[in-house]
């Protein structure tokens, strides 16, 4: 029974500084939504007895199936701290499987506080790190749960000594985490500060401040610590929790100290001294029982010892009078155990109490936005707030004041669109039917039966077979009406946060997408020009981000079930229906188009990039358009889900990994398209790359000779560095090019970089089409006038930061190839494009003699002075040039994958003076090549090939981290699993106390399907699934065409190599998915054939 009613909470929804939003965060498997049980049975939603196990956050089939949560969902509590003071507390309860990340961030997004959870016996795991590290980039305040304290006594039997030494370090873990998150972001901020400074003073001085300006700053209240208040010892299956105020408060007239002493020393280094009736500091030193050892942890173990070990029962009632309890008598006969223990708990320290204290009294009110987190959610990417338009200046001060005044200007974010069954939605509820309405039914019922019992016995038996009959066809007239329910039985519903006013129903807003800026669109409407009403999403065109929407139904989410309200208050985490033609995946709401749209946090995200993709399509070709349409409601529902249609036609279903793929796939089935679905093998992205010649073969000998595959792209036409020669079929065109592997730091820069790259040739993409507008537009006026001469000057030029942020990254590469040797010194300055898509991790290097400025850096710039004629004709064909590089570069030789690290160095280029006809501008008649443009392309393209064949060429895998907590026993075989897999272990170290092993591995993509599964077989279980998450990229250091060469080659490997070469493997693998052909030997012993063609 519901212990507060829809009322009660809706009236607490106009209070803000009464709500407190919050969101429960941790590693997989750490007791979030057991924790979560517990809250919600202390609103009497759930039965108390069945907190913990019903896992009620848990909504989806599947999510109680497997035991793990995969989205995050909200519910609104009631919590009153003392009498007087009521709480709304609107909770998320967060997945913590990697593969779902990005719903964390969407619970983050809406929240002002979060829990952090820790197993204590697993201790600080990857998610937990990136839990927390999401939290500190919100800029929201978290608090500690040290969670399944019952399995230090009941699992581990550790001593409560050993306990306390335990939490300890757990405690320090979870600090240096804290201590690492602050120290980056103080860094990063003085690091800009400085750069600022020295901008300001135009570098003058050249005293540099050695100190990092960690030291200034105040940490103090940064930590987590028991006595600052802020950490809670739990056990959320058992239902117990407490912060050490509580035994604080408790013990300090037993012992006669003062409250806030014990406070502060409960935790810590310190003792009782009971001869001098004081506490002292140095427990460990003088061998004494720390005061929370003799006093909180000793206690506990009794219990636990009493009732679950040792199954006392009699003694219960002793302890319940001792604690101050009453047990009812059912909780005492109960034969469980664990009841009792539970009943004991529930009353002497109640989880759901302990923490939402905290929450009530540590955590903001929507009030109280820190100011960084407003500016954060604030800011525009390209402008600084000062020059934000004023509309956009006064709605941050209505956002900061919360205020939910009807005229107060509506700001609500929606940070995810989640589907719901439309048969549970409120309005299509039944509602609960009143005692009379009851009584009435009741009578009705009897009446017909009546009817029917008289109509029975006056009929013959064989006209009973045609009532029956009569029956049937009603139930099936029935079921055919079920599937029209069936039909439009999703509908999708807005998680959203109102910042400021007073949501109604009925109410219309601007849905801005998350590419709307407030600066253009002001712009673009300030001459009175209004929104079209009637625009939907799918009406938009590029470069239009705003629709006019009516917001119909406003839902009170409460877990599994939503209640229908008029209005929503600021403050507020709430559902909003009737959304899906306006909002994708996430938007902003809001009264005015000044306010921006907050952006997405998932750049900072781990594991986000959906890097597991497959094929998907229907059984039967004709329901294709089930398909699109499961593909396209998927697609919106799940924030980590990418949707592609490749050349091909193919539907690719991008996900973060397997489960999330096995949770797409079924609700594509279930949910979404209702069809049967056939799914490729997962297809895995691989990268192909060259390599310096190798050193030693594959038996570890030196090498004499040159390398296999170089002798065999020499047959073409390159010299021994691998330098190509290719000339245009006209003759016209002669271009010298060489590839050489890029020193490894350089392409990593160029990873991590790739926006600003991508942001710079945009920029100069803009430049061009100005230059050329403005050109033609002068070229009129002046027809005389060469146009390389035309006065031009730039529009504009680069905006500060990008200039800031190119200038950075030049440094950067100028100093890993000074690093690099002689060869690559100022190699920065000749870099002529990226690729591929202009911004990839390949770098085209531009070593022509005396040729144009043909650099990636300076192309905003104007026209120059081109002296030699020669060069003009190269400047004319640069676009062509670089087009076919990034041909090249999006598909290699061996699978038609994309490069990467791979430099090409043009060495020579040149082209000869054309007559008008070889241009292919005067018509293509005369031309048996086709224009010299395309000639060029496909010549750089080809070229870009054979350079790359002539050198070592590698493929690049994918890799995984991850790491796995396994038992001492079964280590060995799960180091068998990671070698049969070609994995990788980094590290692999006892958890101290314990006898598991925490194993760090980087293990392929390509060969981590069902891994999990794999690993659960072999280690009977005893090894706890692991997380696998994106990591870098690795060469597989195995040439794909390599065949026995040497005296030993041939001894080890037989001349025909049979050994499976896993590189060529992988790569016959690709080329077979794309249809590309294969080298294979489909007849390996051809002796008794050949004597049989011998005889024709
Ligand atoms: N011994 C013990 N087990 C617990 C405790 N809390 C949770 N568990 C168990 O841990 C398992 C996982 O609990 P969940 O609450 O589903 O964990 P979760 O953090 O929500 O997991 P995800 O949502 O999948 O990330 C369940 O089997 C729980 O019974 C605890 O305090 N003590
Ligand atoms: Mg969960």
């Amino acid at each position: 029974m519901r212990l507060v009613s829809k009322d009660k909470l809706q009236e607490l929804q106009k209070r803000p500084s009464t709500i407190r939003n919050i969101c429960i965060m941790a590693h997989v498997d750490h007791g979030k939504t057991t924790l979560a049980d517990s809250l919600v049975a202390s609103n009497g939603i759930i039965s108390p007895r069945l907190a913990g196990k019903l896992r009620y956050m848990d909504s989806r089939k599947d999510e109680q199936e497997r035991g793990i949560t995969m989205k995050s969902s909200s519910i609104a509590l009631f919590h009153s701290l003392g009498e007087s003071k009521e709480f709304l507390i609107n909770l998320i309860d967060s997945p913590g499987h990697v593969d779902f990340s990005s719903e964390v961030s969407t619970a983050v997004r809406l929240c002002d506080g979060a829990v952090v959870l820790v197993d204590v016996v697993e201790g600080v795991c990857p998610q937990t790190k990136v839990s927390m590290k999401q939290a500190w980039e919100e800029n929201i305040k978290m608090v500690l749960v040290l969670n399944k304290m019952d399995r230090l006594i009941v699992e581990m039997k550790l001593t409560p000594l050993d306990a306390f030494i335990h939490l300890t370090q757990i405690m320090e873990q979870v600090n240096a985490v804290m201590g690492e998150l602050f120290a980056s972001s103080i860094l990063g901020k003085t690091e800009s500060a400085e750069e600022a400074e020295k901008k300001n003073k135009g570098a003058t001085s050249n005293v540099y401040d050695w100190s990092s300006g960690l030291e200034d700053v105040d940490d103090s209240n940064l930590y987590f610590s028991p006595d600052q208040g802020n950490v809670i010892f739990a056990s959320a299956v058992d239902g117990w929790g407490f912060e050490v105020k509580h035994f604080a408060k408790l013990f300090s007239k037993k012992i006669n100290v003062e409250e806030s002493l014990l406070e502060k020393t409960l935790w810590g280094d310190y003792y009782f001294n009971s001869k001098t009736k004081q506490i002292t500091k140095g427990a460990q030193i003088k061998a004494r029982k720390p005061l929370f050892v003799q006093l909180i942890l000793e206690s506990l173990w009794s219990l636990y010892d009493t009732v679950i070990i040792r199954k006392e029962k009699d003694k219960i009632p002793k302890i319940a009078e001792n604690l101050g309890i009453k047990l009812s008598t059912r909780d005492l006969r109960h034969t469980d155990c664990k009841v009792q223990l539970q009943a004991v708990f529930s009353q002497w320290l109640p989880l759901a109490t302990a923490l939402l204290d905290i929450v009530c009294e540590r955590f903001p009110s929507p009030l109280d936005l820190s100011d960084e987190k407003v500016d954060k959610l604030f800011c525009v990417p390209s402008t600084s707030f000062d020059n934000l338009p004023e509309e956009t200046k006064s709605l941050q001060n209505a956002f900061k004041k919360c205020s939910n005044d009807d005229e107060a200007p509506a700001i609500v974010f929606i940070s995810k669109m989640f589907p719901v069954d439309r048969k549970n939605l409120p309005i299509n509820k039944q509602r609960p039917l009143t005692a009379e309405e009851i009584a009435q039914r009741r009578e009705l019922a009897r009446q017909r039966h009546a009817e029917k019992l008289l109509s029975l016995s006056a009929k013959v038996p064989d006209e009973s077979a045609e009532t029956s009959q009569l029956v049937m066809q009603e139930g099936q007239e029935d079921i055919k009406h079920e599937p029209e329910v069936v039909a439009d039985d999703d509908a999708f519903i807005a998680f959203a946060r109102v910042f400021s006013g007073n949501l109604k129903s009925g109410q219309q807003l601007y849905v801005l997408g998350p590419k709307h800026d407030p600066c253009k669109a002001l712009e673009k409407f300030k001459d009175g020009k209004e929104v079209d009403p009637s625009l939907t999403l799918k009406d938009l065109k590029s470069g239009q981000h705003i629709t006019l929407a009516t917001v119909n139904e406003l839902f009170l989410l409460m877990g599994r079930e939503l209640e229908a309200l008029e209005e929503a208050p600021a403050g507020n985490i709430i559902g909003i229906g009737g959304l899906e033609e306006h909002v994708l995946k996430s938007a902003t709401l809001s009264s005015s188009i000044g306010c921006p749209s907050f952006r997405e946090s998932h750049s900072s995200l781990v594991g986000d990039m959906p890097i597991f993709r497959v094929a998907v399509e229907p059984c039967h070709p004709s329901e294709m358009t089930a398909l699109v349409r499961g593909l396209r409601l998927l697609n919106q529902a799940d924030a980590a889900v990418q949707v592609l249609v490749q050349e091909t036609g193919e539907h690719v279903l991008a996900t973060a990994g397997e489960v999330h793929l096995q949770r797409c796939l079924q609700d594509l089935r279930e949910r979404y398209a209702k069809i049967e679905i056939n799914a490729s093998k997962p297809i895995v992205p691989f990268r192909e790359t060259i390599v310096l010649p190798p050193k030693v073969d594959m038996v570890n000998e030196v090498i004499q000779e040159q390398n296999t595959s170089v002798k065999k792209a020499k047959e073409d036409s390159s010299d021994d560095g691998g330098l190509i020669t290719i000339t245009t079929p006209n003759k016209r065109s002669i271009l010298k090019i060489r590839a050489v592997p890029l020193p490894e730091p350089v392409t990593d820069i160029l990873l991590s970089n790739g926006d600003i790259i991508k942001a710079m040739d945009k920029y100069h993409d803009r430049q061009k089409k100005v230059e050329e507008e403005v050109r033609s537009k002068m070229d009129k006026l002046t027809l005389e006038s060469d146009p390389h001469n035309a006065p031009y000057t730039p529009t504009s030029s680069l905006p500060e930061e990008m200039l800031t942020a190119v200038e950075d990254l030049k440094m950067k590469l100028k100093k890993e190839f000074c690093n690099a040797g002689k060869s690559w010194e100022g190699a920065e300055n000749n870099i002529w494009s990226f690729g591929p898509k202009r911004c990839g991790p390949n770098i085209l290097l531009n070593k022509i003699q005396n040729a144009p400025n043909l650099s990636f850096w300076s192309e905003n710039e104007a026209p120059k002075e081109i002296l030699d004629p020669k060069c003009e004709q190269l400047f004319n064909y640069n676009s062509s040039f670089v087009n076919g590089f990034q041909l090249a570069t999006l598909a290699g030789p061996l699978c038609e994958e994309p490069m990467m690290g791979v430099c090409f160095v043009v060495e020579d280029w040149a082209v000869l003076e054309l007559t008008e006809d070889e241009t292919g501008e005067s018509g293509a008649t005369s031309m048996p090549y086709g224009p010299f443009s395309g000639q060029i392309m496909s010549g750089v393209k080809e070229a870009c090939r054979k350079a790359f064949q002539a050198q070592p060429q590698r493929l690049m895998a994918a890799m995984y981290s991850c790491t796995i907590q396994v038992n001492a026993e079964v280590l060995g075989k799960l180091y068998a699993v990671l070698g049969r897999r070609h994995g990788r272990i980094l590290a692999g170290d006892i958890t101290e106390g314990s006898a598991t092993f925490s194993v760090t591995a980087v293990l392929p993509v390509v060969e981590s399907f069902a891994f999990a599964s794999e690993i659960r077989k072999q280690t009977s279980g005893l090894a706890i699934s692991p997380q696998l998450l994106f990591s870098h990229w690795e060469v597989v250091d195995i040439d794909p065409f390599w065949v026995p060469s040497t005296q030993e080659e041939y001894l080890h490997f037989g001349d025909k190599a049979d050994a499976d070469n896993r590189a060529r493997k992988y790569v016959d693998d690709v080329r077979r998915r794309k249809g590309l052909p294969v080298e294979r030997k489909i007849v390996e012993h051809a002796e008794k054939q050949r004597t049989l063609s011998k005889n024709k």
